[in-house]
């Protein structure tokens, strides 16, 4: 395919002046934004200083946390068995535990992958889905659809690359930083590596009739309308622009070799490579092309960074992921004076991977560089050790800092945001030796 331009102008990776461009075109009256207030996007788009003067409301708000079930349910929805010594149930949500994965592999296994629900996990039959793909981003008028076989027949290419929440770490603002969020209060364990199979969507856009006039996409999920507070948000959708849907973005049907588990996506996902997770849409039914910008809930009250320190409209987009690291040990793990053990973790990045990890054993003092035993790669983890005897019985606190190919190393804080994403500080894992 050739370069394509839009109307907003050459196509940018940049989201903030993407979002800008697409703020005026929404005032022009050109951009849609379904089941979003107008009152709402006013506040983005004068914020954005965009221009529309003093008809809008300038207060932001908190955005209401998403549903939470008590601490310590059954995970509601969930299909796979969810054993406590390698899960960690949040609500609709379960997070893997990261002593779990102590010799798992390069790969999480399927039945260790976290899993993030914004309802229940459908049932869904893969003989008689169906992917339709349509809007005024297509060339002729008519959607084009897809039924499982017609996207295994494609040519099949295969991606190693995590998958993780925008909120993992999320719980650390609060335990490190003495800074509440909002959210699901996650630990480190919203994050898994699989190899996925699948068809390029660039493939499928291309078949679908891709209009050079394009500029998002939006999946959207075949699981129940997702409600907040109370508000009806509708089923679980997010624009993405053509850029990067056209770049590394796959329609994924296999995880680690097996058909896609039910709650994992069954039968087909997206698979946004580096970027948060909220945009590998589970279950897909469809896709619309659209030649005029798109907002969801998902691209406006949430997974923006809002706060102090933050622009009044919130931050771009959220895209990429951040950089951080976890030990494969227990939280407050006992550990033996005098005996030698190997301390192993992973680190990771949304960017071009992790070129060094180093490691303290005393809360933050000292630190020695970890063996790593990965390359770094975009998209990928390292997986590190390093050898250790405690030596003096009582608490310390292990941590352990990455760097990743562009020299960025993971800082002591994380700048807060109301609803906790993106946290990149070094956690310091406590354990205590005896
Ligand atoms: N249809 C649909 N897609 C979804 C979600 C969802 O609730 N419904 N959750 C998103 C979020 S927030 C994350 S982090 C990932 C989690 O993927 P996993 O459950 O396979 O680990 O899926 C994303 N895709
Ligand atoms: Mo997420």
């Amino acid at each position: 395919m050739g370069p394509i331009t839009t109307r907003i102008g050459p196509m940018t990776n940049d989201e903030r002046a993407y979002d800008r461009g697409r703020l005026g075109l929404w005032l022009a009256g050109t951009a849609r934004a379904e089941g979003i207030e107008r009152r709402d996007l006013l506040r983005l788009l004068a914020a954005a200083g965009v221009g529309v003067g003093a008809t809008t409301a300038a207060t932001v708000g908190a955005a209401a946390p998403p549903a939470a079930a008590a601490p310590g349910a059954r995970a509601a929805g969930i299909v796979k068995p969810l054993p406590p010594d390698r899960f960690v149930i949040h609500g609709t949500n379960a997070e893997t535990r990261w002593s779990a994965l102590r010799g798992t592999g390069y790969h999480t296994p399927n039945d260790l992958f976290f899993v993030r629900n914004h309802t229940v996990t459908p049932a869904l039959d893969a003989a008689t889905w169906r992917l339709r793909i349509w809007g005024d981003g297509l060339r002729g008028a008519r959607p084009a659809e897809f039924s499982l076989e017609d996207l295994r027949a494609l040519p099949a290419v295969e991606r190693s690359v995590f998958l993780e929440c925008a909120g993992n770490g999320r719980s650390f603002f609060d335990r490190q930083q003495g800074e509440p969020v909002s959210g699901t209060a996650w630990s480190l364990g919203a994050i898994g590596m699989a190899r996925w199979r699948g068809v390029r969507l660039a493939e499928v856009l291309r078949r679908a009739g891709l209009s050079p006039h394009a500029v998002d996409i939006q999946p959207r999920g075949l699981d129940d309308a997702f409600f907040s507070g109370g508000v009806n948000l509708g089923r679980v959708r997010r624009p993405l622009p053509v850029t990067k849907a056209l770049d590394d973005v796959l329609l994924a049907y296999e995880m680690n070799g097996a058909p896609l588990p039910p709650d994992h996506g069954h039968p087909v996902r997206l698979l946004v490579p580096s970027w948060i997770g909220i945009s590998s849409i589970k279950w897909l039914g469809d896709i619309e092309v659209s030649a005029t910008p798109l907002y969801s809930p998902w691209n406006t009250d949430l997974y923006r960074l809002f706060g102090p320190g933050h622009p009044e409209e919130g931050s771009a987009p959220l895209s990429r992921q951040t950089l951080k690291s976890a030990f494969e040990l227990p939280w407050e793990a006992p550990l033996s004076a005098g005996r030698a053990r190997v301390l192993t973790g992973r680190s990771w990045s949304g960017g071009r991977g992790v070129r060094s990890v180093e490691i303290s054993v005393d809360g933050g003092t000292a630190w020695r560089p970890a063996t790593l035993h990965d390359a770094p790669r975009p998209g990928g983890w390292v997986r590190w050790s390093l050898r250790w005897t405690p030596r003096t019985p009582g608490r310390t606190e292990l941590l352990a800092r990455a760097t990743d190919v562009d020299g960025t190393t993971q800082p002591e804080r994380t700048a807060h945001n109301t609803q906790g994403y993106l946290f990149d500080a070094v956690v310091r894992h406590p354990v205590t030796v005896a």
